[in-house]
């Protein structure tokens, strides 16, 4: 169930990163630190409080961000252990329907992408389908890690916004 911005600023934290705390993929401690910035006005703010310590942190927090992500169609989706979020996102991308040929191809992608820049390729697969995803992995692989590093945390706050959008209510209550 959604809930309003005025609920959420009541939440004491371990309630708030309860509900909240995966919103950035296995980071609970994102959460944890921007319940210090309540009260939040509205999702906005609490996206922006999100994003802000995400960008405060250094290259190396942003890179252990980034390993967090379980890979696409990767060692998680198939034995099952991916978060509930992860799994329908990579559903909804179809990750969980490739074929062997595509298959393959991801597997191969997912782990040059990882030998050259020692993070995971993360893309916000809410906003992509199949063959948009292998066609970016493939193109990512080429660039330098700094442009990475900056691409794959800008998707991650794509991926957050997303979650976000999906626990909290965005429209005023109807009052008569
Ligand atoms: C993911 C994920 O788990 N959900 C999503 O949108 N992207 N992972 C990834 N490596 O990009």
């Amino acid at each position: 169930m959604k809930m309003d911005i005025a609920s959420i600023n009541a939440l004491p934290y371990e309630d708030f990163v309860n509900i909240f705390g995966n919103v950035v993929e296995k980071c609970p401690i994102v959460t944890a630190a921007v319940w210090s910035r309540r009260p939040f006005g509205n999702l906005a703010a609490l996206e922006a409080a999100i994003n802000d310590f995400i960008d405060a942190l250094p290259e190396s927090g942003k890179e252990g961000i980034l390993r967090c992500h379980p890979d696409l169609a990767g060692r998680d989706l198939q034995s099952g252990t991916l978060t509930q979020e992860s799994r329908e996102e990579q559903a909804g991308a179809g990750m969980d329907a490739l074929n062997s040929a595509e298959a393959s191809r991801m597997a191969r992608l997912n782990e040059e992408y990882k030998e050259r820049f020692g993070f995971p390729f993360v893309i916000c697969a809410r906003m992509n389908d199949k063959s948009n995803i292998l066609r970016q992995l493939s193109e990512r692989c080429r660039n330098e890690r700094e442009a990475e590093r900056a691409r794959g945390i800008a998707e991650v706050k794509k991926i957050c916004r997303l979650r976000l959008q999906g626990l909290v209510l965005t429209d005023a209550p109807n009052k008569l």
